[in-house]
């Protein structure tokens, strides 16, 4: 994650926070605003500042600010701001239907400093005795504060990615720690996250060490086997950290039970039961006997069954699969062979073709598809014809020279009646065609636009199927097995778009997918450097679904990948 998001998040709640105290406005505007031009911006920026470029709507002060944060990762002004206004009133501030005005009534009236307090007076009713405060009102608070809490309840994975894995580097970096494992549907790569888990296994007491980390704020318990409490992500937001630590001989069978699902374990404790095993977090024993338990496989070998890769161990059918010896081969980031959506700076990307090829070469890829936008999505820099034709001949030109195959690519639009954005005679050109939906209308079923896009011969892949944004943004309405299985009939590809806000098709719709016997394709949407990262994301998404390699195209040598467009095109022609 870049820096751009962390400071808006620090400008917004600079703002809420001036507005609470009553501050000029102006000056909370600016701060507003500086926070939604951070959010748009492509690129990191401390580039911008690197470079020297203004940017219009942030002034000379608030630059100040970025540098601090660039600087020390924190701004001062923000930290005095929190220090004078109690946590629980920022919370209350992000409540839908809920601004500064609102909050600040809410404590000098009724003394409202937490989320908890609020549901307490809304329940109660006694929020009507604040003068002004009316039926309606109440009601939209409550529906805030629903919505609120659907919303954060869970932590989309992506988002808390690295400050998990530095919380874990930091523990393995104190000394006398022997092992350090993420557990819990971390390990699992479940989209969202509860909280997080942590197993260790140590030669010392080391609790001291870890609660001396400054983004710890509440201790909630601290045992010699059991340290529980608050983690400051960099977003600010508090995330709850379970620690356990275990002996060695544990370690296998603890590493089992923590990482879980719970439904997966109850299943596994069944079946060990039934060979006569007793199977908990210390071990695996017979007659109160331990008989093992040091490593997983050591367990799974005793119960003699396949070993079981944790992301697939939800309690669907692992287990019995795992019995058989019928799991197969999952894929893995090494299989990749190149990158199936990249949008470079003909659209809304800021990469040029060198850039991009540099990437590809730190990942040892063959090819990328550069999948700019079509005309019709004007906010995304889509293109005009002549541009991608100019586009084309560029890439072309470049191809000839480079380490590198570009294929010539686009996300073309799916406009309202299910035509494409570009015709026939353009996406012929094409190497490769990713149709996707953008605009969806309110309440608007996009089935039927999926299915006359399908007909079109040259559409290649369905790009982010759902439209979903993890946490943020439901499903569009959609009739999934009508698409799958007309995929299935045109062979047509479907994504699995790794980008971590949208990880779409997600595991369950891609196992869905599967039983419609079709292929799939891993992009990143990759628009800068960064965003090439996203790949493993997407592979934690078809491990999950129980892919192979073989189930992935991007998986294909580029002479594999182009002959397979090939013919899949051949067939929808001549189907047609
Ligand atoms: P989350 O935190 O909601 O994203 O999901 P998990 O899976 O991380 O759940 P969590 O943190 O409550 O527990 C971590 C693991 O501990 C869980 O995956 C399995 C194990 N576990 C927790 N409670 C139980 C239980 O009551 N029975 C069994 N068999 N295992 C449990
Ligand atoms: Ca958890
Ligand atoms: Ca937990
Ligand atoms: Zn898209």
């Amino acid at each position: 994650m870049n820096s751009n998001h962390l400071i808006a998040k620090i400008f917004e709640e600079i703002a809420d926070a001036l507005e609470f105290l009553g501050d000029n406005p102006f000056k909370v505007r600016a701060y507003r605003t500086a926070s939604y031009i951070l959010e748009s911006l492509e690129e990191d920026i401390s580039v911008y500042i690197q470079k020297g470029e203004k940017i219009f709507g942030i002034g000379e002060d608030l630059k100040e600010k970025i540098l601090e944060f660039i600087k020390t990762g924190k701004i001062k002004k923000h930290e005095e701001l929190l220090s004078k206004i109690p946590r629980g009133i920022f919370d209350i501030m992000k409540i839908p239907y809920i601004g500064p005005k609102t909050a600040k009534t809410l404590y000098e009236e009724l003394g409202v400093d937490n989320i908890e307090k609020l549901k307490k007076i809304v329940e109660s009713g006694d929020l009507l005795r604040i003068k002004g405060f009316g039926i309606k009102k109440l009601e939209n608070i409550k529906k805030g504060i629903e919505l609120y809490q659907k919303l954060s309840e869970r932590y989309p994975i992506g988002e808390i990615y690295q400050d998990v894995i530095n919380l874990k580097n930091y523990i393995s970096s104190i000394s006398g720690v022997q092992k350090v494992e993420l557990v819990g549907s971390f390990r699992r790569f479940k989209e969202t996250i509860g909280d997080i888990d942590i197993l260790i296994c140590s030669e010392k007491n080391i609790s001291e060490d870890i609660l001396k980390h400054p983004k710890i704020k509440d201790i909630f318990s601290k045992g010699d086997t059991k340290i529980s409490f608050s983690y400051e992500l960099s977003n600010t937001r508090l995330i709850q950290v379970d620690i356990r630590v275990v002996e060695e001989r544990s370690w296998g069978a603890a590493l089992m039970y923590f990482t879980g699902s719970k439904e997966h374990n109850i299943l596994l404790r069944e079946f060990a039961a039934e060979k006569g095993y007793k199977l908990n977090e210390y071990g695996i024993f017979r007659d109160n006997i331990y008989i093992g338990g040091r490593s997983e496989e050591e367990v799974y070998k005793i119960l003699e069954i396949q070993y079981i890769p944790p992301e697939i161990r939800e309690g669907r059918n692992e287990i019995e699969l795992a019995k058989k010896y019928l799991i197969p081969k999952l894929v893995e980031i090494t299989d990749i062979k190149g990158d199936l959506q990249v949008h470079s700076r003909y659209s809304d990307g800021i990469m040029d073709f060198w850039e991009i090829e540099a990437e590809a070469l730190k990942l040892n890829y063959e090819y990328i598809a550069i999948t700019d936008h079509s005309k019709s999505l004007k906010v995304a820099g889509g293109m005009e014809v002549e541009d991608l034709i100019r586009r084309n001949k560029e890439i072309k030109k470049f191809n000839e020279n480079s380490k590198v195959k570009l294929l010539l690519g686009a996300e073309v639009e799916i406009l309202s009646d299910g035509s494409l954005d570009y015709p026939d005679e353009i996406l012929e050109q094409l190497d490769i065609v990713l149709a996707s939906i953008h605009n969806v209308r309110k309440d608007e079923d996009i089935t039927e636009r999926y299915l006359k896009a399908m007909e079109n011969p040259f559409v290649d892949i369905i790009a982010h199927p759902t439209g979903r944004l993890v946490s943020y943004r439901e499903p569009y309405k959609l009739d999934l097995d009508a698409i799958f299985k007309k995929a299935s009939e045109r062979k047509i590809i479907l994504e699995i778009n790794a980008h971590y806000n949208r990880l779409d098709l997600n595991d369950i719709n891609i196992l869905k997918a599967k039983r419609y016997n079709v292929k799939f394709s891993i992009g990143t949407d990759a628009h800068n450097r960064n965003g090439f990262g996203m790949m493993g994301f997407g592979i934690k998404m078809a491990k999950k679904a129980i892919l192979t390699k073989e189930d992935i195209i991007n998986t294909l040598s580029y002479e594999e990948l182009i002959s397979f467009i090939k013919e899949c095109r051949r067939h929808r022609i001549s189907e047609k």
